[in-house]
């Protein structure tokens, strides 16, 4: 990765970490390891941040609040990616000119390996962990993480050679000078509407991923994930990395050479045959051999908690796609659906602002049953007249239980983020698991 800052947390002795968490407690680790002289403080607003019991002792803590002196007197600021930068304690920051950064721009003071990075409103960390698959696969030394739920600083001075990074927008915002190897927009869709003012701001953070970077990959279906040229494109017929009839079969093919025929990959879903062929783009960005990028994508069947089975009773399938946390993905998780029986759908969380609308008609074509919980349940449940609102996903569940028939399909795709009564997406799709894995097969009718 070509470096655009030198600069160095040497440069800084009151560092004020703002926000715990996984990135909180890797950003402390990290400055410990290269900056051992620094006074470290940390402050969150929640009253037991996760993380908070693994501190080193050296480091002094504020939770429940802002400690808005220690702000002033900080000579930098690192922010948790959860925290705005709107946030009106770091008002008199912004107004004394303290620098503010997040982890990812650390990652990029720091890095000296090549780099490639993820965005896009869906299909990121599938995106991601194929990369990681295919540098595996060709013998590279790769460092995944990010987004995805491993901290980038926690990948760096482990020998690795290469890394993949899935970026959200919110890690974006601060991160003013990674300079990537190969930078990939998948695709843009509303979300996070509950911290961006407009569409037009949250598309902005994304399109940062682009700021230097050699190789930037947009979506050719997709304009709004454009930036200026030149670009590499993918897309289904359109695109550098495109969908072409070779053999009597549909392949994903190279500047119109065959690659591979659709029906090899192992991820299953017309989504994750974009994702596969922005895979590929990334990939060759920084070299990785196409047989690894093929062996990847044959073998590669995708992360837990996305359109996963997670079991079959009495011939009823459940579907655990906890990671639908916006209508796009939703939507994706609903296109092409194959139904033998009766689709039943469990939708609720936190729409953070979104409008549901657009689920409608996709809804009313499949006949589907929609079981909705949590914070927006209400809204959802005016998507059909004959959803049925519960508190909880359990209790959802347990009546879901004494309605289907063998061939129907109970899916899991809540179109919310999982945070209004869940730790995270894991959690939720982790619960819908265990609640499905104990209905005796006398409960399921
Ligand atoms: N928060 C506070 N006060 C604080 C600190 C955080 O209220 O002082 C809240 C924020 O509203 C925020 C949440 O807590 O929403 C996040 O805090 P956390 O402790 O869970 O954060 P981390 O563990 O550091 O997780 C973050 C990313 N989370 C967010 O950006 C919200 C993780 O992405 C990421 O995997 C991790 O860093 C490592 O990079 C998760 C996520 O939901 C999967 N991301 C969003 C998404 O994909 O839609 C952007
Ligand atoms: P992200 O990390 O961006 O949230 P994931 O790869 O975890 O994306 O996929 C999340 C959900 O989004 C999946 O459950 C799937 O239904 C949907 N999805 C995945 N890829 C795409 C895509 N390219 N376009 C639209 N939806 C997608």
């Amino acid at each position: 990765m070509s470096t655009v800052s030198q600069r160095s947390l040497t440069e800084f002795d009151h560092i004020v970490v703002m926000g715990l968490g996984v990135t909180g407690l890797s950003v402390v680790r990290f400055i410990a390891r290269h900056h051992p002289q620094a006074t470290i403080r940390v402050m969150d607003s929640r009253l037991q941040p996760p993380g908070c019991d693994q501190l080193p002792a050296q480091v002094t803590l504020h939770t429940g609040s802002w400690q808005e002196q220690w702000l002033a007197d900080a000579d930098l600021v690192v922010t948790n990616p959860g925290i705005a930068l709107t946030t009106p304690a770091l008002g008199p920051v912004h107004q004394a000119g303290i620098p503010i950064v997040g982890d990812i721009e650390l990652f990029a003071w720091y890095c000296d390996k090549p780099v490639v990075a993820i965005t896009g409103s869906n299909g990121k960390s599938t995106v991601t962990a194929l990369v990681g698959e295919m540098a595996k696969a060709a013998g590279i030394r790769v460092g995944v993480g990010g987004n995805i739920g491993v901290a980038a600083l926690d990948l760096l001075d482990q020998g690795h050679d290469l890394y993949v990074l899935e970026l959200s927008s919110f890690q974006l915002e601060t991160t003013a000078s990674l300079a990537l190897n190969g930078a990939a927009f998948l695709n843009f869709s509303e979300d996070h509407m509950d911290r961006y003012d407009s569409l037009a701001d949250y598309r902005a953070a994304k399109l940062r991923i682009f700021a230097h970077a050699h190789t930037r990959i947009a979506n050719a279906d997709d304009k709004a994930t454009h930036s200026e040229q030149p670009l590499v494109l993918f897309g289904f017929q359109h695109g550098d990395y495109r969908l072409i009839s070779h053999q009597g079969q549909e392949w994903l093919s190279v500047e119109g050479v065959p690659v591979l025929p659709v029906t090899e990959l192992a991820l299953v879903g017309r989504h994750n045959v974009a994702n596969c062929l922005a895979a590929m783009a990334l990939a060759d960005s920084v070299g990785i051999g196409r047989d690894g990028q093929v062996k990847a994508m044959q073998t590669y069947t995708g992360l837990p908690h996305r359109c996963q089975t997670v079991a079959t009773i009495n011939g009823v399938t459940w579907v655990n796609d906890s990671k639908a946390t916006n209508v796009a993905s939703t939507l994706a998780a609903l296109d092409g659906l194959t139904l033998q029986g009766k689709l039943h759908l469990l939708l609720g969380g936190d729409g953070k602002g979104a409008d549901f609308q657009a689920l409608q008609p996709v809804l009313d074509k499949l006949s589907a049953q929609l079981y909705c919980f949590g914070q927006d349940g209400e809204k959802l449940a005016a998507l059909s007249r004959s959803s049925q609102r519960f508190d909880t996903l359990e209790q959802a569940i347990n009546v879901i239980a004494q309605h289907v028939a063998p061939g129907d399909m109970v899916l899991l795709s809540p179109a919310c983020s999982s945070l209004d009564q869940f730790a995270n997406f894991m959690a939720r799709g982790d619960a819908f698991a265990d609640a499905v894995k104990q209905l005796t097969v006398s409960d399921v009718r």
